[in-house]
């Protein structure tokens, strides 16, 4: 398994198991989040342009995001595989990822989905947003961001599912519990 994606809900804790997965599993994890909080911090062109998307709880534009995201999967270190966090969240950017991976004689080889109700997703992010402070962690940004993922990402787990390279994961319990059961899931046929 060497080219994945972790796919869920704002909360489902995708980054939170990533970074365990990457460690356990030594591929490297690309968070777009991430990269786009890092350019927001360093005030670059593309972090001024995301900030206003991302602290609405909007998704940056697909024209953007794909550029970013073509930029980093055709760097040296993701050669021999990557887990992808965040990517793609919309049909548009579940075609450019294939362009991608076509380009160099790949494809994807399973989509990690991990599921929590809305309930505990609303709760996980207003616990993080007293200790972390970000500014699209606030109860209504939170349910636009729930809202959202319905609308748009849910087509990319059932274009993933057509597939048949899904690992359903269940994200509630502790989080060495979830850890167990998406490197489980793995070990496992996909549907
Ligand atoms: P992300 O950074 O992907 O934000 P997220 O959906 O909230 O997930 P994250 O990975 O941070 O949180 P996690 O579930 O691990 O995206 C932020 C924004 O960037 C988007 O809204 C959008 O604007 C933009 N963006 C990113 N990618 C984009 C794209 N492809 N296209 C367009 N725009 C894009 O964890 C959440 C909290 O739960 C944490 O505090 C964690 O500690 C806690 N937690 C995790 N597991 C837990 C567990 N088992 N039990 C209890 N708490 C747990």
């Amino acid at each position: 398994m060497k080219r994945m994606l972790i796919i869920g809900p704002p909360g489902s804790g995708k980054g939170t198991q990533a970074a365990r997965i990457s460690e356990s599993l030594g591929v490297v994890a690309i968070s777009t989040g991430d990269i786009f909080r890092a350019n927001v911090k360093e005030m670059t062109p593309l972090g001024v342009e995301a900030k206003k998307y991302i602290d609405a709880g909007n998704f940056v534009p697909d024209e953007v995001t794909n550029r970013m995201v073509r930029d980093r999967l055709t760097q040296d270190d993701v050669a021999d595989g990557f887990l992808l966090d965040g990517y793609p969240r919309t049909s548009a950017q579940v075609d450019e990822l294939d362009d991608i991976l076509a380009e160099g004689g790949h494809e994807l080889d399973a989509v990690l989905q991990l599921t929590a109700d809305d309930d505990e997703l609303v709760a996980r992010l207003l616990k993080r947003a007293e200790i972390e402070g970000r500014e699209d962690d606030n109860e209504e940004v939170i349910r636009h961001r729930l809202g959202l993922y319905k609308e748009q990402t849910q087509v990319v787990v059932d274009r993933y599912l057509e597939r048949g390279i899904v690992r359903p994961v269940d994200g509630l319990g502790d989080v060495d519990e979830v850890t167990e059961r998406v490197l489980g899931a793995l070990e496992t046929p996909a549907k």
